[in-house]
């Protein structure tokens, strides 16, 4: 399950980049430059089965069909974060019971200095999954000389507005948007600045999105991306009470719900699927033993959809996966961190222990 998220207030997605740590001049004004894209969806092409399809409806199809097919069913959740669905999720953001944005961003605030010592000077920070960049801007507020900033982000729509704000509120910081899945690879324009090293910021604890396999390779490509002299700072929930977490995704306002029935509604417009969105209900559950939270749409009835000329059936209450949010213990994301190449150098939490935002060191 790849998650592609827009860190809200400040979120992340992911793939391998070129190392970023030589010093190379800046390109003559990258600030200027319109978001890339990494190539992976050139439009107007023809789907391989249905020539009406565009090539990334066809990469959606075969994707859905392949969770269709599967026992229990799923979806990939780095699809969640349409336009809708990534102001749907700025939302849950906001959501009181959604502890993880404002724990990390008062974590954050707590101890900015000793984050940014970590960084040091001339700092090129990378950030995956930017979304809306909010916490970003602790960051690049408190930078000592800053040599650049790249904002990588799925939901280009997203990432263009929120760069538009960024350039303007720090013109003097060089920045680059790169419209991309950070789950896939592409390339990071690192030799555009000037920088003694490069970091990674992958905030709001989207590592948890990933299935641990995935979180391994992710980390993995993440330390090759930041480089020797490199770094990750990264925010990690942490495990705790049923309750707690619970609530956290079965909000009473229904804005999860409506974020993951978005995903629905997609597959509707791009795809021309079937679902009828009132016979799907949403259902979150924190499985202890595996420490995840499994988020699902739950069918209410029997009832067939079609899916561009596929049929697929459901069984009253039969479930299709959507996300997993894994929560981690500070130990077992430390050995995760080892095996990707990094040493933990740092780790903040709250005086509860919900959260942390922990810097990792390339090894
Ligand atoms: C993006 N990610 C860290 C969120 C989470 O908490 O796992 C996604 C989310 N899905 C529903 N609510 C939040």
């Amino acid at each position: 399950m790849n998650p592609v998220v827009p860190d809200s207030p400040e979120n992340a997605n992911g793939g391998p980049a070129s190392s970023a740590s030589a010093p190379v001049a800046p390109s003559a004004s990258p600030a200027q430059q319109a978001p890339l894209r990494n190539g992976k969806e050139p439009s107007g092409a023809s789907g391989a089965g249905d020539p009406a399809l565009s090539a990334s409806a066809a990469v959606l199809l075969a994707d859905v069909m392949e969770g269709m097919g599967r026992a229990p069913k799923s979806l990939p959740c780095k699809y969640l974060y349409d336009a809708a669905g990534s102001r749907l999720f700025d939302r849950i953001t906001e959501l009181s019971a959604y502890y993880p944005t404002a724990t990390e961003r008062a974590i954050m605030q707590a101890h900015l200095d000793e984050m940014v010592a970590c960084l040091g000077r001339r700092c090129l920070l990378l950030e995956y999954g930017s979304g809306s960049s909010l916490k970003t801007r602790l960051l690049l507020d408190q930078m000592s000389d800053p040599a650049g900033y790249v904002a990588i982000d799925i939901s280009e729509e997203h990432l263009a507005a929120s760069m538009r704000r960024l350039r303007a509120a720090y013109p003097h910081i060089p920045m680059r948007a790169l419209a991309a899945d950070y789950t896939t690879s592409f390339a990071v324009p690192s030799a555009e600045f000037e920088a003694a090293r490069a970091v990674v910021y992958f905030p709001g604890s989207t590592i948890g999105n990933f299935e641990p396999r995935e979180a391994l390779d992710f980390l993995t490509r993440m330390a090759g991306a930041a480089g020797p002299g490199g770094g990750l700072l990264i925010g990690v929930d942490l495990e705790k009470d049923r309750p707690t977490v619970e609530a956290a995704y079965n909000d009473a306002e229904g804005v999860t719900a409506a974020f993951n029935k978005n995903l629905l509604r997609r597959l509707n417009r791009e795809l021309g699927a079937t679902f009828d969105l009132d016979a799907f209900r949403h259902r979150a559950v924190y499985n202890l033993d595996e420490g995840r939270i499994e988020m699902s749409l739950v069918s209410a009835c029997r009832q067939t959809v079609r899916v561009n000329g596929h049929s697929v059936g459901f069984a009253e209450g039969e479930p299709i996966l959507v996300e997993y949010s894994y929560k981690f213990t500070l130990a077992r994301f430390r050995r995760l961190a080892e095996r990707a190449g990094f040493a933990v150098q740092k780790v903040w939490t709250d005086a509860n222990r919900l959260f942390s935002v922990q810097y990792l060191r390339v090894r």
